[in-house]
């Protein structure tokens, strides 16, 4: 859809106004050029299943042109990542994007100049033909048969991702419980690190597992995997490559993300990272959209870490987890890849030396100051800048809107096309 020439020519357009703001960043900015080249090197994973509408418990609103197969979605992803130049990898979500000729699937990807990082499992719906239910659990069961459907599965989703080189395989759970009595907690939890542990031993040695934990929801009285500690606990029993995912979402409100991302961390257990905005819950929305200070605070914390090297986390694969129902997805993920990168580039401006001295000099006011003048300087032109370099738009939005993107997408698969997803 967008071509050399196509993003040249957007790009002229915004040619004036982005060299002033440029300017302004190089003037206020010592190691801008190095911030310039983190953001170029800084990828994020867009997942399959964020393409489309998302969808309430009350309705939902197609957009229209949605993309209804796995090669649709790669096109996607492959026009989004074309536009910013930052989302060059794919999570995958099993059984919705089974591929069907892994060699056709891969050079596609090739064709985009994307990869895959994750595979997703999902034991949270049946699917038809399957003999048994997750009703009241997958990995959790206390029948034997439910968990070893629910452990194939998992495998199965290892094997594709290992047919289209994904090095990652990202297990969140919606087991848990509704009413006070209905579980036995320790045996639904020994159930699933047992589960667990039998996926891992299946898994190549330099992949990676993701344990996702979130809070409530679809289960209200008690999700086996409600928090970090769980996750992390797992992670610790299974294996060194177990590593915990922190969904930005998965929080009840007030929780400090920030401070769990400094633990987690810490010992070395923060693996993958689930981009989105949230006001009240798994809500799925822009990231940075609602809590832009809490972003930052978070992307301080991660700095920090890879910035010192004391800490021995392994790389954080970074992804966004979002989907809702009101505006484009790919508006929606443009905006949200921007705020990373602008955030990124706050947490980047800290001046760390000067915050550690006044932490030691116990200076609480100057170590907040510190944080809030990175936080109220405009990184914008400098993202926009590090996206140009990479070969994409200053303005990825405006580009997606100047080729008339949506429509052509309407006209090429249909006003009622329907994405597969959340
Ligand atoms: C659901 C979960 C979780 C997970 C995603 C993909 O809330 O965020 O990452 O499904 O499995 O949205
Ligand atoms: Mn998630
Ligand atoms: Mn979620």
């Amino acid at each position: 859809m967008v071509d050399q020439a196509f993003i040249e020519q957007q790009n002229q357009e915004k040619h004036v106004q982005h060299q002033r703001r440029l300017a302004y960043c190089f003037s206020e900015i010592a190691h801008a050029e190095a911030i310039i080249e983190q953001l170029m090197a800084f990828q994020i994973a867009i997942p399959s299943w964020a393409l489309g509408a998302g969808g309430t418990r009350f309705g939902r609103f197609s957009i229209g042109g949605e993309p209804s197969t796995l090669n649709q979605k790669i096109a996607d992803i492959g026009l989004i990542h074309a536009l910013c130049q930052s989302a060059n990898a794919i999570s995958l979500h099993i059984p919705w994007d089974i591929p069907q000729d892994v060699a056709a699937t891969k050079q596609l990807l090739a064709q985009y100049g994307l990869s895959i990082d994750s595979v997703n499992s999902n034991t949270f719906q049946d699917q038809a033909n399957q003999p048994f239910s997750y009703k009241f659990g997958s990995l959790c069961s206390h029948q034997a048969h439910v968990r070893q459907q629910a452990i194939q599965h998992n495998t199965d989703c290892i094997e594709y991702g290992k047919a289209l080189g994904a090095k990652i395989h990202t297990v969140w759970l919606a087991d848990g419980s509704n009413f006070p009595g209905q579980q036995h907690f320790r045996h639904a939890y020994q159930h699933t690190a047992n589960s667990l542990s039998e996926i891992y031993q299946s898994m190549p040695t330099d992949w990676t597992m993701l344990i996702e934990y979130k809070p409530y929801e679809p289960n209200f009285y008690s999700m086996v995997i409600p928090d970090w500690g769980t996750s992390y606990s797992l992670c610790q029993q299974i294996g060194s490559n177990a590593q915990v995912l922190v969904d930005l979402g998965h929080h009840l409100p007030n929780t400090n993300i920030e401070q769990i991302v400094g633990r987690l961390t810490h010992f070395g257990r923060l693996g993958g990272f689930h981009f989105n905005g949230s006001m009240y819950g798994d809500d799925d929305l822009t990231t940075g959209s609602t809590r832009p200070f809490q972003l930052f605070l978070i992307f301080n914390e991660l700095v920090d870490a890879m910035t010192d090297s004391t800490v021995t986390n392994p790389p954080i694969a970074w992804m966004i987890d979002a989907s809702h129902n009101t505006k484009d997805p790919i508006e929606d993920l443009l905006q949200s890849v921007q705020n990373i990168l602008v955030t990124y580039a706050k947490a980047l401006l800290v001046d760390r030396a000067a915050l550690t001295a006044a932490q030691l000099n116990n200076d609480v006011v100057s170590a907040e100051e510190l944080l809030r003048d990175a936080f109220a300087t405009d990184t914008r032109a400098l993202v926009s800048e590090a996206m140009r370099r990479a070969g994409g738009c200053l303005d990825p939005i405006a580009a997606f809107r100047a080729v008339a993107g949506r429509q052509r997408l309407i006209d090429a698969r249909g006003k009622l096309s329907v994405a597969t997803g959340l």
